[in-house]
């Protein structure tokens, strides 16, 4: 086993065998995270450290990934500048963010006292895992923790959202600098506490063309970026990753996490940085154990002789088998 594979990797090191972990790798394909999910709501357990902690490393000790990350939501900097959630399993918010007031009324406070289970799970994280694996922070890209933040719940297209961008883009631009000031902060802490390299997710900028994304989001992306990235490695997962390539080479994120419709290949030649990724979450959850194997061979070869960091396309779905995740971190290995 190479001592802290996925942080050597994410730092540009050609490391075999490839470091492996699985986006929404704590959840709740795991008995033993449905075990703990019965017994204390969404919110008891990202607020209690010792929970957090305990399902963040659930995967770790069952499957042995060489990235434990945090468990938590890319929603909760969000309740903790004052705005009331609750999980249906989806976030929801209560007053979702309408006019100018609503961007002043957000508090503003150090994540150091709003967030402080965060850290602490994270201590206890990287107390656990010492060498053996990396440690993985993360949050929401500015633009998709506003998309909930205005829409209040996922809706497709964040048809509020949309609406917003056009009728009120300085409400927009107002949150979006809220956001990212308190992110660069949320970061910074948990980077503090114990966070060897971090994940920004931007899920929801494919409800933009990229254009309009350059527009409107991504100053506020390389704000974040540029904060943190002299510190620790970024991965930085935007889905439709194949429309964001003119930007991504720009984009000051060392990592690249690739969904499953853009080619491997492609994105090696164009981006030129290290890449993360990319087996499609459906072909892990419904493919045969000697497709999961063919697939998962195929990727590697894509990226032989690269520095790569074995994930999924997108999060890992609730139904997927125990085994097929076996099989495939025995095959990377
Ligand atoms: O137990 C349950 O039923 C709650 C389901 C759940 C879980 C396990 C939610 C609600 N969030 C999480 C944890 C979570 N979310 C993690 C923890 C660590 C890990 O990866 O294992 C992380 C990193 C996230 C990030 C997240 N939340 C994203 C970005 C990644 C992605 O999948 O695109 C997004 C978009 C969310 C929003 C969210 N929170 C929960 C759900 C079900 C969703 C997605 C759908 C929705 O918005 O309704």
């Amino acid at each position: 086993m190479v001592y802290k594979s996925l942080l050597k990797a994410a730092k540009g090191d050609v490391v075999r065998p490839t470091p492996i972990w699985f986006m929404r790798q704590a959840g709740r394909y795991l008995p033993e995270y449905r075990a703990l999910r019965e017994k204390y709501s969404f919110l008891e357990v990202c607020q209690t450290p010792e929970l957090a902690a305990e399902i963040s490393l659930q995967p770790w000790r069952r499957f042995g990934v060489d990235g434990v990350i945090l468990f938590s939501d890319i929603t909760v900097p969000a309740h903790a500048l004052g705005m009331n959630l609750s999980f249906e399993p989806g976030p929801c918010f209560e007053s979702p963010i309408r006019i100018l007031k609503d961007v002043e009324t957000l508090r503003r406070a150090d994540p150091k006292e709003l967030c402080p289970s965060v850290c602490q799970a994270l201590r206890l994280i990287r107390e656990e895992v010492g060498s053996s694996a990396t440690v993985i922070g993360f949050c929401g890209a500015p633009w998709t923790t506003a998309c909930y933040m205005v829409e209040g719940t996922h809706r497709p297209g964040f048809p509020t959202v949309m609406a917003m961008v056009q009728q009120n883009p300085e409400v927009l631009e107002a949150l979006l600098e809220k956001v990212t000031s308190f992110l660069i902060l949320y970061l910074k802490r948990q980077i503090e506490a114990g966070a060897e390299v971090i994940q920004i997710f931007d899920t929801w900028a494919e409800v933009l063309s990229e254009k309009r994304y350059r527009e409107i989001a991504f100053s506020h992306l390389q704000k974040l970026l540029d904060a943190i990235s002299d510190e620790v490695p970024v991965i930085l997962f935007m889905k439709n990753t194949q429309a964001f390539f003119p930007l991504l080479q720009h984009c000051h994120a060392g990592v690249i996490s690739v969904d499953s419709k853009t080619s491997l290949i492609q994105a090696r030649n164009t981006l030129g940085r290290v890449l993360q990724g990319n087996l499609d979450p459906e072909r892990l959850r419904q493919g045969s154990l000697s497709e999961i194997e063919k697939t998962t061979r195929e990727i590697l070869q894509e990226m032989s002789g690269a520095a790569h960091i074995f994930n999924l396309g997108h999060g890992i779905l609730p139904e997927t088998p125990l085994a097929h995740v076996h099989r495939v971190i025995e095959v990377v290995r």
